[in-house]
């Protein structure tokens, strides 16, 4: 039985990020953010290593971009470095970094790929740590906005699709922690959650500026989103029950009434100030007024999710722990939840009731185990398994008519994970990064099936 088809204009694409893949870190006047001085701290990168080369995209984006298109991908989701574009986080703009990008989108554009770019993906100045502690300072909103006026003015003419931040939590309650030493990512210990949490309200801040920056400085019309790896709520079994608990749940776990909500609704969920009480951030007059800026699309990173159910006890909804023997992929985060897809955006649409808005899926993907064959192959069977899954829970809520809209897997090759260097590989392309050489995945060939047929193509 065929299955259904996506929209005739669903957006197939992958995606990537500067860091992770760009390397020439000194080149062409860009100057160091905050993770290339993270990865020079003894023992925070897995095996010592760095962003410094990574895929050397800086260098062979020609023909990354050649094999993007050999594969049909029409949709690519990049993100531009901050520290090439305004080294020192603010002041004056470096015109050979800008027309690194300019080349970049231009080819995509020659090889009729929609470039999606994205201005934020961690990699803040370091000019800006050494100023002013970057995120614990509100003074990091207003250089965003404009870092974002000086790019869409200069790019506009050739980008329509901006993203401005991605995934808010990762480089502000992952990098700064509370009486012990950020995990993850590039920060500092601060002495209470609320400074924790203060650092993700001047991130929100910095989006709802750069929205009106981006407004103001573009020569075209465009279409501005966000990105969010916020946390579905999974209904354990779909009975009302159930799904009510999941719903009651999705705006109050993890950081989601403190990032998605915000952004997607005008206001901190009131559950989470109430249990935050002290350790609320600051909020001044008109913030949330500027954080609640109209957007055009929304951009959902999707990897997991929790299951709940719903129990006689306040709050009448509970949070499962995940089995010890749940599958999972290679990261200790990664279980395998393709129904995270269908209620992350069902959520989004109802829960948050933005039945309005656009969604896309800005990343989805996994890191396995690849390995290269004597016949330089690398046949992951396991991502595709992944990847077929979570398409088909989204093909099942593009069926119910929530506003779907693309697809980007993550990632095109394979790249710098950060805290776990080159250890993990998440790419559908397999870097062979003795050589560089390129070797596309069974994946990716899986994956351009599906673009030919818009629909996850059945493996058996
Ligand atoms: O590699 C990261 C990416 O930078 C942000 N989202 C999750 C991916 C996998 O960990």
């Amino acid at each position: 039985m065929r299955r259904f088809s996506f929209p005739a204009d669903f957006a197939w694409g992958a995606a990537t990020a500067a860091y992770q893949i760009e390397g020439a870190v000194d080149q062409d006047g860009r100057k160091p953010s905050v993770w290339d001085s993270f990865c020079n701290l003894p023992g925070r990168i897995l095996n010592g290593d760095s962003g410094a080369v990574a895929c050397d995209h800086y260098h062979r984006y020609e023909s990354d971009i050649a094999l993007m298109a050999a594969l049909g991908i029409k949709h690519y989701r990049f993100s531009l470095a901050w520290s090439r574009i305004v080294p020192e986080g603010r002041g004056s703009v470096n015109e050979a970094g800008v027309d690194f990008y300019r080349r970049l989108v231009d080819c995509l554009q020659a090889h009729g790929i929609t470039p999606h770019a994205t201005l934020f993906h961690w990699d803040s100045p370091q000019a800006l740590d050494d100023r002013y502690g970057s995120w614990q300072s509100r003074e990091m909103a207003q250089d965003f906005a404009d870092y974002a006026s000086a790019i869409v003015s200069r790019l506009g003419d050739r980008i329509q699709h901006w993203m401005t931040i991605n995934e808010i939590v990762c480089f502000t309650h992952l990098g700064y922690g509370v009486n012990e030493l950020p995990p993850h990512a590039p920060g500092t210990i601060v002495p209470s959650l609320k400074q924790v949490w203060q650092t993700s309200h001047h991130a929100l801040l910095a989006h709802g500026m750069a929205c009106q920056a981006i407004r103001a400085a573009t020569p075209q019309p465009c279409s501005i989103a966000l990105v969010d790896n916020f946390l579905p709520t999974i209904p354990i079994v779909e009975t009302p029950e159930h799904i009510a608990a999941a719903q009651q749940a999705f705006p109050i776990c993890g950081t989601n009434g403190g990032i998605v909500a915000p952004a997607l609704t005008g206001v901190y969920h009131p559950t989470l100030l109430e249990q935050l009480g002290e350790n609320a951030p600051d909020i001044q007059a008109n913030d949330l007024k500027i954080i609640h800026q109209p957007l055009d699309a929304f951009g959902f990173n999707n990897y997991s999710g929790v299951y709940v159910r719903a129990c006689d006890q306040s709050p009448g909804y509970e949070i499962l722990a995940f089995p010890t023997t749940y599958p999972k992929m290679q990261m200790p985060w990664l279980w395998i939840c393709p129904d995270s897809t269908y209620w992350g955006i069902r959520h989004l649409s109802e829960t948050l009731d933005r039945p309005d808005l656009p969604i896309y899926i800005t990343e989805n993907g996994c890191a396995a185990a690849d390995q290269v064959n004597g016949k330089r192959e690398v046949i992951d069977t396991d991502r595709i398994l992944f990847l077929q899954l979570y398409l088909q829970a989204a093909q099942r809520a593009s069926q119910e008519g929530y506003p779907l809209k693309g697809y980007f897997v993550w990632s095109l090759l394979d790249n710098f994970e950060w805290a776990w260097g080159y250890d993990r590989r998440f790419g559908i392309t397999y870097v062979d990064y003795a050589t560089q050489q390129r070797i596309p995945k069974t994946s990716a060939q899986w994956y351009a099936a599906c673009i030919r047929a818009n629909t996850p193509i059945e493996t058996e």
